[in-house]
């Protein structure tokens, strides 16, 4: 199977810098091996995240040189609304600078401490910001959502039994909006079905709920779901973006994803209650309704990246890219989490390094190995970002899955730079057994992976706990 043909060309390059084994040795120790501390120069592919970190086309750039930096009601603003309008269907927009001052204002609006939100899995951000109001976050995406080897087509479903279940124990008194996140990104960039999608709108309609998305990837989702689904083969993206959206009542989103930008975000919605209290938030942290943070050319290359995500043969090659990249990992027998998702592949440490226990951070291991031999930065998703200590009772508890996430970044990698990522993934996977495991030497009381300082265990110190 060949790589999917770019559909584009380059016209202006970024050089890469040329970094030795001995270079990349001593800046990963000297980062106390944690990959977010290394400089950004000195890697060579950077598979960190997919957010912000896209390519933006001709059309894009010269709609910077358009941006109107009038305070009120920029020009660009309207022509923003109106292309999110076009898209998502939804009357109210309102800019914000990211994804997470999007969640921010509406969970400060619309939440009480020990209201419940569900959704399929929260990110990260999403979570946090929830939690901020001192309300609960729950995950009710269907079991194989959780399972690393299961084929399901879109394991990213939110379970409307679990949903059903928990609207009746809780009433929507405490539930004040459910979410849907398109793809799922925590859950390895799965996608909803639209029938699942319709499902979780009866179960919210049956219980007065409103239903709101998360739509970082919608572009991505609703590819997926021409693909995948029956029904939907023959439709364009752009028509199954405006079914799918239908079905909801608005929608947060960090535009530094399927938006195509490097920083941008949105709420779209269309309760004006809600938008009344949003809007006055915005005026008091952002700036003022028209610009939300971000400058009147920022407004327009979102305005412009919108449309430029629903082109489907940039679709089909850029979720072929990523499929492509898992398809060569997999048939040299390196473990990944299957079906792949939309925008990164991921590696199951576990099975990669069955000789390195949880508590030695196998993912972690991989991250620094495949910076210092290859120049490649990975980012751990496992026990180093969620690993943690019960409170009650002081024990270590570790998450299911460790995982290391490739993700791709939109536009900006060529075929060759996913070959050679693949070709050191193997060459890694073979010499495995050459890998050690990892202690904490320092560790922040929250969110400790972005600051941890780590160092290497000695090869019998991990066999001696391993395995
Ligand atoms: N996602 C990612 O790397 C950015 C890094 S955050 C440590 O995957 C979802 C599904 C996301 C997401 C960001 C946000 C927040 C919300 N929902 O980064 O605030 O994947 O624009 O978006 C990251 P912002």
């Amino acid at each position: 199977m060949r790589f999917p043909a770019e559909p584009f060309r380059i016209k202006v390059v970024e050089p890469l810098r040329r970094v030795t084994r001995e270079e990349r040795e001593r800046l990963i120790r000297e980062a106390g091996l944690n990959i977010f501390a290394v400089p950004a120069d000195s890697i060579y592919v950077d598979l960190l995240t997919d957010s912000g970190t896209s390519a933006m086309s001709d059309h894009q750039w010269a709609g910077l040189m358009l941006g109107d930096e009038s305070y009120a009601g920029s020009r660009n603003y309207y022509h923003f609304a109106e292309t999110v309008r076009g898209i998502f269907g939804y009357p109210h927009v309102i800019p914000t600078h990211q994804g997470r001052m999007a969640e921010n204002l509406l969970f400060s609006s619309v939440l009480k401490p020990g209201d419940v939100v569900p959704n399929n899995i929260h990110f990260d951000t999403t979570r946090a910001n929830v939690e901020h109001q001192k309300a609960e976050a729950r995950d009710l995406v269907i079991d194989e959502g959780l399972d690393p080897t299961s084929p399901h087509p879109f394991k990213g479903n939110l379970d409307p039994v679990k949903l059903d279940r928990t609207l009746r124990q809780l009433g929507r008194e405490r539930v004040p909006l459910v979410m849907i996140t398109v793809t799922n990104n925590s859950g390895g960039g799965q996608p909803v079905a639209m029938a699942n999608v319709r499902e979780v709108r009866e179960v919210c309609d049956r219980h007065g709920v409103p239903l709101i998305f998360d739509a970082c990837r919608f572009a991505e989702n609703c590819w997926f779901i021409q693909q995948r689904e029956p029904g939907y083969a023959n439709r364009p993206v752009r028509e199954i973006a405006r079914e799918m959206f239908a079905l909801g009542d608005g929608c947060t989103m960090s535009a530094k994803k399927d938006g195509l930008v490097n920083i941008g975000g949105f709420l779209a919605l269309t309760n004006a209650e809600w938008v009344e209290k949003i809007t006055n938030l915005l005026i008091l942290v952002e700036g003022f309704p028209t610009y939300g943070g971000l400058a009147g050319r920022d407004l327009e290359a979102m305005a412009r990246g919108l449309e430029e995500v629903l082109n489907e043969d940039y679709l089909a090659f850029r979720v072929g890219q990523v499929a492509q990249l898992g398809r060569m990992l997999d048939e040299a027998g390196v473990p990944i989490v299957k079906p792949v998702g939309g925008h990164a592949v991921y590696l199951d440490a576990r099975r990669f390094l069955p000789a390195i226990p949880q508590s030695q951070f196998p993912g972690q291991s991989l991250v620094v190995a495949l910076y210092r031999e290859f120049g490649i930065r990975a980012v751990e998703v496992g026990s180093l970002m969620f690993g943690h200590r019960d409170p009650a009772t002081g024990e270590h508890v570790y998450p299911t899955l460790d995982l290391v996430r490739l993700a791709i970044p939109r536009r900006v990698y060529t075929t060759e730079h996913m070959r050679y990522v693949a070709e050191s993934v193997i060459q890694l996977h073979r010499e495995r057994d050459r890998l050690k495991g990892l202690a904490l030497v320092y560790e922040a009381p929250v969110l400790r992976h972005f600051t941890a300082r780590l160092e290497e265990l000695s090869g019998a110190e991990t066999v001696a706990h391993g395995g």
